[in-house]
């Protein structure tokens, strides 16, 4: 018997069907790409980006650097100053944009949706896949493990039922975190979670925010959607929705704006065709409810 779970309710009241997203991070990946290729700078605090008394900016630090203080966008010349003894290397962009397609190629072996958000992050809709009797951890671990073995770096991965969690979720257990919210969790998790942790509540709206005196998800919570438009517009449906662990955007295969020759023509041809298949596909599948 063909079975359609019906669980999350939205904003305007339709019940829609539980998806598995799961969102997976490279972590530190331009750095770990560095030390992949460079045994000399492994365990070492490095940075990736400008040289040390440049105006450039840090693009990507690695673990042990991380640890004086240094993050991604900081200039090198402050990174200098708290760590005189790391390695300035510059970027390598080709090494990163190799690194990335193969991990790509990972996720498409387990989702029927591949979202890049960009080179080393992206969210999957596993809601669909057939492997490891569709439970979502466990297509997580799989992944993790042959992003390592194919391209020798780390992966840390977020699991929940929906974008909005997963993405915070592939965050809360970094570096080579695997870290799962299931569905009875979310409301929870997301009312003790402080309002700047929240993907989508850039820096400018939290202190919007917390000038409103909304500190973490459980404030949130209180505003009426009315109230909440008043003071952030079209946003507010969103803020309003994830307060209480909703979040119904899809995981979108395609982005128009991929530049020609970024992805192989057949995966194009391969992500189109299951665009157009998809009602079909939800029509005939069912998710089974464990994350
Ligand atoms: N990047 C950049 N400039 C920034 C931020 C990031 O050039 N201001 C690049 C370098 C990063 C890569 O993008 O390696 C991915 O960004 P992330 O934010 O995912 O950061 P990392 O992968 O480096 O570290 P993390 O382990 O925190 O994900
Ligand atoms: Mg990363």
């Amino acid at each position: 018997m063909i079975k359609i779970c019906l669980k999350s309710k939205s904003l305007s009241g339709k019940l829609t069907k539980q998806r598995k997203i799961i969102h997976v991070d490279m972590d530190a990946f331009f750095a770990s790409v560095e030390q992949r290729d460079n045994p000399e700078y492994r365990g070492k605090p490095l940075i990736v980006g400008g040289k040390p008394n440049s105006r450039g900016v840090v693009a990507a630090c690695s673990y042990e650097a991380r640890k004086f203080g240094i993050y991604s966008a900081m200039p090198c010349s402050q990174a200098y100053r708290l760590c005189p003894q790391a390695i300035f290397v510059p970027v390598r962009f080709e090494a990163y944009r190799e690194a990335s397609a193969k991990i790509r190629e990972v996720f498409w072996r387990y989702a029927v949706q591949v979202e890049p958000l960009s080179l080393d992050e992206a969210y999957l809709d596993v809601s669909y896949t057939a492997a490891f009797d569709g439970i979502a951890t466990k297509i997580a671990q799989a992944i993790k493990h042959e992003i390592k073995q194919e391209t020798g770096l780390i992966a840390s991965a977020g699991v929940s039922y929906n974008k909005f969690l997963a993405k915070i979720a592939s965050d809360m257990d970094k570096p080579d975190g695997l870290y799962v919210i299931t569905p009875k969790q979310g409301a929870a998790f997301v009312q003790s979670l402080a309002i700047e942790k929240f993907y989508g509540v850039g820096p400018a709206t939290a202190k919007k925010m917390k000038a409103l005196g909304i500190h973490t998800g459980a404030d949130l919570k209180t505003w009426s959607l009315s109230d909440l438009q008043a003071h952030f517009g079209k946003s507010a449906a969103y803020y309003y929705n994830i307060a209480r662990g909703i979040d119904e955007r899809a995981v979108k295969s395609f982005r128009c704006h991929v530049p020609c020759g970024y992805i192989p023509i057949r995966s194009y041809a391969l992500f189109r065709a299951i665009d157009l298949l998809q009602p079909m596909i939800e029509r005939h599948l069912s998710p089974k409810e464990d994350v």
